[in-house]
C-alpha cells in the first residue's frame, strides 16, 4: 500500500521549522561530542574518564533499543556526564555542538538550560561556567549558525539555599548585561530537595523579570509540592506528567494550570525511557491537547534519550494520529511560548509564514490542494 501523501513522516518533521524550549545542555550531548572527548582522553590516557565514557556508551546502547530504564538510571547518567564535562573548555564545546545539532534538525529558536557548576580541581566556578555557555553560543553566532539561542541557568533541587541564591544572582546579572539570559529553570532529581524553601528565591527572580520554567509533577505523589510551585506561578511547566487526576494529580492543579494558561513542555521519549508513563498512548500530551491547552514538544535530553526534536514530533504524530496540519499548528504554537520577547516572536512568525509556503501547506488544512 502506498503511504498517504499527507501522512506525517520523518522528512516532514525534519523540514518543519521548530522551537525547542526544554533542552538540558549536558543531557543533550551527542555520541560524536563524546567521541571527541574520548579522543582527547586517549591522548592523555586518563583511565577513569575512559571508563566513564564507556559507561555512558553502555547506557546509550540500551536506550537506542528503546529499553525502558528508571529515573534513577537517568540521574546516574547525568552524573557520569558531569564527570567528563568538568572544565570550561568542555562546557563551551558541548554547548557549541548541541546548538549546531539542533540547528541541523531545523530548530530556528532554541532555549538551552544548564546547571552552573563549581569544579575546584579545574578552576571552574558557576560564573565561569555561565561564561563558557555564553562563549559556545557566541561562537555559533560567529559561525553563522542560523538559530536564535537563549539561555536559562538551572537551579538543581538538591542545591543548598546559598547555592541556589548564587544561581539567581548570576542569572539576574547576566540578564542585565546580555540579551541571552532570559529565565531560570528549576530541575534535578524530583525525589530530592525541599522546593518550598526555594520559592522566595524563585519569586525574587520573577519579580525582576526572569521567566520561570519549572519542572513539576514528573512523578506521582507530589501534589502538594506542585500546588506550592504553581502558586508562584511559573511561566512554563516542565513535564507536568502527573498533574491531572487520572495520573494521580488533582483537579485543582489542572484548574490552576488552565486558568493561568501555563504552557507545558512535553518530552515523550524522556518520560517513556524514565518510566514516568507506561506507553506512548498513555502520555499526558493527549489529555492537555484535548483541552486545547498550549503544549510544546521538546527533547529534554536528546543525548541521554537518543532522540531529536523531529523524532519527538513524529512520535507524537504517530501515537495520536496527528495530521500534517496538526503538527504544523504545534510547531507554530510553540512560538507563543518562548521567553525571548515580542520582537523575536514577530521574527519567528515571519520565518514560519515563509516555511509554510515552502512546505506546500496552503490555506489551513490544505496541502498541495488536497484536504488533510
Ligand atoms: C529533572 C533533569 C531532567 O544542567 O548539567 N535534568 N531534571 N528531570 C529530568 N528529566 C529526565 N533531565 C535533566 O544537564 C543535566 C541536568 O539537568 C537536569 C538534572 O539536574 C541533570 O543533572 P545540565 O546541563
Amino acid at each position: 500500500m502506498m503511504a498517504s501523501p499527507s501522512k506525517v513522516d520523518l522528512e516532514y518533521c525534519q523540514q518543519l521549522p521548530k522551537v525547542e524550549l526544554h533542552a538540558h545542555i549536558n543531557g543533550s550531548i551527542s555520541p560524536s561530542t563524546l567521541q571527541k572527548l574520548a579522543v582527547k582522553t586517549n591522548s592523555s590516557s586518563d583511565k577513569s574518564v575512559k571508563e566513564t565514557l564507556n559507561e555512558i556508551h553502555r547506557w546509550r546502547t540500551l536506550v537506542e533499543k528503546r529499553e525502558r530504564q528508571t529515573m534513577n538510571g537517568c540521574f546516574q547518567t547525568f552524573k557520569l556526564i558531569h564527570r567528563v564535562i568538568k572544565d570550561v573548555k568542555a562546557v563551551s564545546m558541548v554547548t557549541y555542538d548541541v546548538i549546531k545539532e539542533f540547528a541541523s534538525d531545523g530548530v530556528k529558536y532554541l532555549e538551552l538550560r544548564s546547571t552552573p557548576r563549581d569544579d575546584a580541581t579545574n578552576g571552574m566556578t558557576k560564573r565561569l561556567y555561565i561564561d563558557a555557555v555564553m562563549k559556545g553560543i557566541e561562537l555559533c553566532e560567529l559561525d553563522g549558525i542560523d538559530t536564535i539561542v537563549k539561555f536559562l541557568p538551572s537551579i538543581d533541587r538538591r542545591m543548598s539555599l546559598e547555592e541556589a541564591g548564587e544561581v539567581v544572582s548570576l542569572a539576574l546579572e547576566y540578564q542585565a548585561s546580555t540579551d541571552k539570559c532570559v529565565g531560570l529553570d528549576l530541575s534535578g532529581d524530583p525525589q530530592f530537595g525541599d522546593v518550598k524553601a526555594l520559592v522566595p528565591l524563585l519569586q525574587r527572580a520573577r519579580n525582576h523579570g526572569l521567566k520561570l520554567a519549572i519542572h513539576t509533577a514528573e512523578h506521582q505523589g507530589c501534589n502538594e509540592e506542585s500546588r506550592i510551585l504553581l502558586g508562584i506561578p511559573p511561566d512554563r511547566i516542565g513535564h507536568g506528567t502527573c498533574l491531572h487526576p487520572e495520573a494521580g494529580g488533582d483537579q485543582d492543579l489542572v484548574d490552576t494550570v488552565v486558568r493561568s494558561n501555563i504552557p507545558i513542555e512535553m518530552c515523550l521519549t524522556s518520560n517513556l525511557i524514565g518510566g514516568a508513563v507506561e506507553s506512548p498512548a498513555s502520555h499526558h500530551l493527549k489529555y492537555w491537547m484535548n483541552k486545547n491547552h498550549p503544549c510544546v514538544i521538546c527533547t529534554d535530553d536528546k543525548g541521554v534519550f537518543s532522540t531529536n526534536l523531529s523524532e519527538e514530533y513524529l512520535l507524537a504524530a504517530d501515537t495520536f494520529n496527528l495530521s500534517r496540519h496538526d503538527v504544523w499548528d504545534m510547531s507554530e504554537g510553540a512560538v507563543d511560548c518562548i521567553f525571548g520577547g515580542e520582537t523575536i516572536k514577530g521574527l519567528l512568525r515571519t520565518i514560519w509564514a515563509k516555511e509554510k509556503i515552502k512546505l506546500g501547506l496552503g490555506e489551513a488544512g490544505v496541502l498541495n490542494g488536497e484536504s488533510l
